[in-house]
């Protein structure tokens, strides 16, 4: 079904309502759900927001693991805040979905079928408690360079969700930037930890940002319809620019050898990120994606009950209802 409504590219749309659809866009005019809309926006709409809301579900997992394990009460008050709020985000991006013509069940099919994606970041492990700080500092960082754009996206609701979603992401990297500190700023052994989980974060933070901008196939599209505003390569240099000094100001040292100030270009030099293994991790090879997509199919089974229960307590509502009509 999934695939149906996102694949078919056929599209039978009329000349002249592209025409005044494209200068709604090019006008800065938001587009709402009943408005009339190409198939083609349709159908990337769906599969960014539906890929984002997703990655929000599965975001949950890495940080979840260190929820029992947090060094401190106040440090699990937090972590645990974030990931509810996490869970908020996907909610608030499946109901964008869902006023374009999609169910939230026939996402998340598509999620456990293996036919919609999610971040290729939530496919590696977090194996120390430092790894909190570099997924707060590194991943919502990245995730915030990516989003604050995307608040002045063409499609309405999803422009709205981004708005709410953008002031959690800041608490979210701030909170990651002062485990940081704390570990940079402790013991040899913390401040090793540190350096340890940047060392491992970095490059799979660069790949958040999607293929190089020649290997990006959705790009130019999905920016003449305002529903990306920055390409990949523009918000991964951002990224970088914005990651160095902060890096430096905690005393570690980003694993590239070739960052450098580049005067004339106004902003760091930096390696590529390895896009074989990026390919892969998207194609569902990386480390931790079986054990992912297995957390998500048992939620989804652990949850049938109660889903039937709310659709039983619908059912028997609308019959009353009808009854005393
Ligand atoms: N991971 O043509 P391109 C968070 C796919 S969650 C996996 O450049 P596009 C958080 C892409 O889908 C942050 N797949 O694509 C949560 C396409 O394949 P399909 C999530 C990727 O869509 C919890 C193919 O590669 N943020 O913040 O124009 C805790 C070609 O790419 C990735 C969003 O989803 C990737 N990294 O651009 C903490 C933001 N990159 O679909 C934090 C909204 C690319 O044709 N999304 N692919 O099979 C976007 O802005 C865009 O979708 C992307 C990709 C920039 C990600």
């Amino acid at each position: 079904m999934y695939a149906q409504m996102v694949k078919s590219e056929a599209s039978n749309d009329d000349p002249a309502l592209l025409a005044a659809f494209q200068a709604r866009i090019d006008a800065g005019e938001k587009i709402e759900p009943k408005e009339w809309m190409p198939e083609g926006y349709r159908k990337t709409l769906i599969r960014q927001i539906g890929q984002h809301a997703h990655s929000e579900i599965v975001g949950q997992l890495p940080e979840g693991n260190w929820i029992t394990r947090a060094p401190t009460l106040e440090r699990k008050a937090i972590l645990l805040a974030k990931v509810q709020d996490e869970a908020g985000h996907g909610l608030y991006l499946y109901c964008a979905a869902e006023t374009l013509g999609v169910s939230r069940d026939e996402l998340t099919e598509a999620l456990l079928s293996g036919k919609m994606k999610y971040s290729s970041i939530f496919n590696y492990p977090t194996l120390t408690w430092a790894d909190m700080g570099a997924v707060g500092w590194l991943v919502d960082g990245a995730a915030i360079m990516n989003q604050v754009p995307l608040q002045r996206t063409s499609f309405g609701p999803y422009a709205r969700a981004m708005v709410r979603i953008c002031k959690e992401e800041s608490f979210h990297q701030r909170q990651g930037y002062d485990i940081m500190m704390k570990m940079a700023r402790g013991t040899p052994e913390q401040k090793a930890m540190a350096q340890d989980a940047l060392n491992r974060f970095w490059y799979p933070s660069l790949m958040m940002f999607g293929p190089s901008d020649k290997d990006s196939v959705h790009s130019a599209q999905s920016m003449a319809w305002k529903i990306k505003m920055n390409t990949n390569d523009e918000l991964r240099q951002k990224f970088v620019d914005q990651t160095v000094p902060q890096a430096e100001y905690l005393g570690l040292t980003i694993p590239d050898p070739a960052v450098k100030w580049n005067e004339e270009k106004g902003g760091y030099d930096f390696s590529e990120p390895d896009w074989t293994e990026f390919f892969e991790v998207i194609k569902g090879n990386g480390p931790c994606n079986a054990e992912r997509i297995e957390a998500r199919q048992k939620a989804w089974e652990d949850g049938a009950w109660f889903r039937d229960g709310l659709m039983a307590h619908a059912a028997k509502q609308r019959t009353a209802q009808v009854a005393a009509e």
